[in-house]
């Protein structure tokens, strides 16, 4: 039995009764992170909910925060059933990016460190509902919480009414992996947070809730959206062996001790190929600081190189869920979930010196980076921790193939269409390529070594002319830049469908 408090049994209900307490115009917390523990029943039934009201004529739609990206049956089916107003902080779902594109739905795209904590101030007006999942309800009334903790704890606290899914695919033993810290506060009564390793535990392992805000308990049974990895391909592969070339060199040279610092690593198949390609390299006795554990980072733990991974959700494949909680008791030992203003906290990423590894949309030839938007406008998923870590970290390093869409765009530019990571913020520049290791380097230094290192042949003569023709002509000396020319290879391919002439 997962519900073990009596009392709370007493409010479990249908998915459709639940949605009925949540009114037109509401600001919803929901659980979910990177597919992982988001509610699977609620959200549907309050999609059905959005259409009957819109078929009879009524405005239906609610704000919608969560912790980072959900499933198709959360932000997909809200956004089909055009329910969702207001939408932050992260979105990976196709059709509520579409809508978000439209401008149908209107999305904070927000570093998720920082979601809770402006929450906390007020900024986003109060919560009327949390519906959260989680794994089981003790006697005691305190929360398991499920695959991610996210914003879960926050929103427990900010909503006023509290609906809680217990889902029973989530394993038993998820019980005492997570680390929830009490300890955080706003200025000027914040404090230091008391961690200084990546393994270690400053929390407690369940989330409380006033049992008075309790309206609805659901139970549920299904799995997490789980998106199948594709197969590494050769590019992957070389991006991997040209990082793992520098980390090692950077051990090699005693810029980094043998074991590395603790390892931050996006999403998708790039940084998937990277983690695998660790199991092969010469680094034991590793840790990692981050925001998701992929199936390349369990494939770490049972390698027995790495030690322990600190996270906020899980993002496997079907395969690897499967995986991960057929054996839970024993990954409970090697893994701990923090909530996301911990996982991704600039104080702790500063202190702990993380090696960040993130995807990209695209670099310029000084080392800006785009990671959300496509051509500069199209919003792709968003900032995500990508920020959180790369300011902060001990080496900030992005990835990316040298071109996309079969070579008709060069993921090495005069200048990025949008810029979510100024020059300051990017160490390492890494693809299929090269690498290119801009550390203590000038704006003209950074733009020869991204140009040589990294760019793919069909585009390195284009870029090295319009440098030569930016240094000769440039208004100032010290980046040089052809105004109307630097976003031309944009236009281009808005134009012609191809970034070449
Ligand atoms: O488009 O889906 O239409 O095929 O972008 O690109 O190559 O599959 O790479 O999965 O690593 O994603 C930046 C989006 C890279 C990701 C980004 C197109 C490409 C494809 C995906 P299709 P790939 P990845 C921790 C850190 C921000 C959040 C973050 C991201 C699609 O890494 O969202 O870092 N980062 N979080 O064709 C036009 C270009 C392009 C391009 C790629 N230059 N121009 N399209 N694409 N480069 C995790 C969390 O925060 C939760």
């Amino acid at each position: 039995m997962r519900i073990k408090n009596n009392a709370l049994r007493s409010k479990i209900m249908s998915a459709q009764d639940a949605a009925r307490l949540i009114a037109n115009g509401d600001t919803v917390g929901m659980s979910g992170f990177t597919g992982s523990g988001y509610p699977k029943a609620v959200p549907q039934a309050l999609a059905e909910r959005a259409g009957a009201e819109h078929a009879a004529g009524r405005d239906f739609k609610i704000d919608l925060l969560t912790g980072a990206s959900t499933g198709p049956e959360l932000d997909g089916m809200l956004a089909k059933a055009k329910a969702i107003g207001r939408r932050m902080p992260f979105n990976t779902d196709p059709i509520a990016r579409n809508a978000i594109n439209a401008g149908e739905i209107d999305y904070l795209d927000m570093h998720l460190s920082q979601l809770a904590p402006i929450a906390w101030q007020g900024i986003l007006g109060k919560m009327d509902v949390a519906v959260i999942e989680v794994s089981a309800i003790h006697e005691n009334g305190n929360l398991v919480p499920s695959s991610s903790l996210g914003n879960n704890k926050a929103w427990l606290e900010l909503a006023d009414k509290v609906i809680l899914e217990v889902n029973s695919w989530q394993s038993v033993d998820l019980d005492g992996m997570h680390d929830v810290y009490y300890g955080m506060a706003l200025p000027p009564y914040r404090v230091p947070i008391p961690l200084v390793r990546a393994d270690q535990r400053i929390g407690q392992p369940h989330m409380r809730v006033d049992p008075a805000k309790i309206v609805a308990i659901v139970e549920t049974d299904a799995p997490d959206r789980n998106a199948p990895f594709s197969p590494t391909d050769d590019t992957a592969r070389a991006i991997a062996g040209n990082l793992l070339d520098f980390l090692g060199h950077e051990v090699k040279m005693g810029r980094l001790p043998a074991s590395l610092l603790p390892l931050q690593s996006g999403v998708g198949n790039i940084a998937n190929a990277v983690l695998t390609g660790l199991i092969d390299g010469p680094f034991h006795d590793m840790m990692a600081y981050t925001e998701v554990i992929q199936d390349g980072m369990v494939d770490l733990l049972d390698s027995g190189r790495l030690r322990m991974a600190s996270a906020t959700a899980f993002s496997l494949s079907p395969q690897g869920a499967e995986r991960v909680n057929a054996d839970m008791a024993r990954y409970r030992e090697m893994m701990i979930l923090r909530q996301q203003d911990i996982s991704n906290n600039p104080e702790v990423v500063r202190r702990l010196g993380c090696i960040a590894m993130n995807g990209m949309i695209e670099a310029d030839i000084f080392g800006a980076v785009n990671s959300t938007r496509v051509m500069g406008s199209r919003m792709q998923n968003g900032i995500g921790g990508s920020g959180d870590f790369a300011r902060n970290s001990y080496v900030s390093i992005f990835m990316s193939p040298s071109t996309a869409k079969n070579g008709a765009i060069s993921a090495i530019v005069p200048r990025v269409a949008h810029v979510d990571h100024i020059e300051q913020d990017v160490q390492v520049l890494v693809t299929e390529r090269g690498l290119a290791d801009l550390r203590g380097l000038t704006p003209r230094q950074r733009a020869r070594v991204v140009i040589e290192n990294c760019a793919h042949p069909d585009y390195q003569p284009m870029l090295r002319d319009y440098l030569a023709r930016a240094e000769a002509t440039s208004f100032g000396g010290y980046s040089p830049m052809i105004a109307s020319e630097a976003l031309s290879w944009h236009q281009r391919f808005i134009e012609t469908g191809s970034m070449l002439p």
